[in-house]
């Protein structure tokens, strides 16, 4: 264990902000540095509600995002920030990062803000932001929120990451909403209609409350009913009532044990993504690939099935594996 990592972990309990974006850059690079750092980080009984906010390019996650950081500092919550923005900022509007830098927030020494590439590190981006979630988890943050867009995959990594998901529609949303109906309803904890300044709302909300409803009626158990709360982001209208909302599920989870079984299969998720990485990654060295190009070059390998060399191959693997790891 190195001495810096060790000054590293140091200072960032004590929510030093050079060393923790240091830990973030890290982690977005993925570093095998920063596997060290989080296991020392590891014994810390801190853990900061992780909170999602997803939907739709343009549908105003980043503005709500800055309203929902000014609601928790006065709600006395310290809080880092993670946002995964667009590579191509096709929606029009700022980046959270610009947004942050013109406004009161900037100044305050209780919220760090930390954009991330969508592209991201090899491996997509859900292990860098789970560690990154860690890093401010050790800092002591109470909150950590995550924005990103909910396209493809992101979707389910964000809804992965976090212990409550808003999910942000607006009046415009009517197709999105018909498209990917049991996408949404899978990963959404709270609905958030934004632009509801617009014409249109009503449509779209009786939508949502008809899905909610056919769900609850498929669950046996008293289910976490799923609110729909509406907001105008620009002008902080209808933030108030989505905090308490994002209280609410989480006293919600606490009670019914939730939160806890949320949280392990989140560390199960994670583990087996590591280790299946950690896995290809030693499977297929140069060497192995080589030879097994070599293998299929050959005269003898047009008499084997692909299943014939792969199972071959995996016991190979096993093999030399095998008395160096016993
Ligand atoms: N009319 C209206 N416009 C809004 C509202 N909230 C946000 N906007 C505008 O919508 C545009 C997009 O807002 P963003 O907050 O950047 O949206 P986003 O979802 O973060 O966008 P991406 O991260 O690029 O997907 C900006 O021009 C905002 O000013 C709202 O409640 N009403
Ligand atoms: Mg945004």
């Amino acid at each position: 264990m190195s001495g810096s990592t060790r000054a590293m972990t140091a200072l960032i309990r004590a929510r030093d902000r050079a060393a923790i974006a240091r830990a973030v850059s890290m982690a977005e690079r993925g570093d095998a540095e920063v596997r060290q750092l989080l296991e020392m980080l590891a014994g810390d009984p801190r853990r900061a509600y992780r909170i999602g906010i997803t939907g739709p390019p343009g549908s105003g996650k980043s503005t709500l995002t800055m309203q929902l950081i000014r609601q928790l500092r006065g709600a006395k919550q310290s809080l880092g920030v993670i946002a995964v923005d667009p590579s191509s900022p096709f929606s029009g509007g700022a980046l959270l990062g610009d947004r942050v830098r013109m406004s009161d927030v900037a100044a305050d020494e209780d919220v760090f803000i930390r954009s991330m590439a969508a592209r991201g590190a090899l491996g997509g981006l859900a292990p860098a932001i789970a560690d990154a979630a860690d890093i401010f988890d050790a800092a002591g943050f109470d909150c950590v929120l995550i924005e990103s867009v909910g396209v493809g995959q992101n979707e389910l990594d964000i809804a992965r990451a976090t212990d409550t998901v808003l999910v942000v529609l607006t009046p415009e949303s009517g197709d999105d909403v018909q498209v990917t109906k049991a996408g949404i309803m899978e990963i959404a904890d709270i609905f958030v209609l934004n632009k509801d300044d617009r014409p249109g709302g009503d449509v779209i909300h009786a939508a949502l409350g008809e899905m909610i409803d056919l769900q609850r009626q498929s669950r046996l158990v008293d289910s976490w009913a799923i609110p729909i709360v509406r907001t105008v982001a620009q002008e902080g209208s209808g933030v108030e009532t989505l905090c308490a909302a994002i209280f609410e599920h989480r006293a919600f989870q606490e009670r019914t044990h939730a939160l806890a079984a949320r949280r392990s299969r989140r560390t199960l998720e994670r583990v087996k993504r590591l280790v299946q990485s950690r896995l290809e990654h030693e499977l297929w060295s140069e060497e192995r690939l080589h030879r097994l190009e070599r293998e299929l070059a050959s005269e003898a390998a047009s008499q084997q099935s692909a299943h014939g060399i792969a199972e071959q191959l995996f016991a190979d693997f096993w093999q030399r594996r095998g008395p160096e790891s016993s």
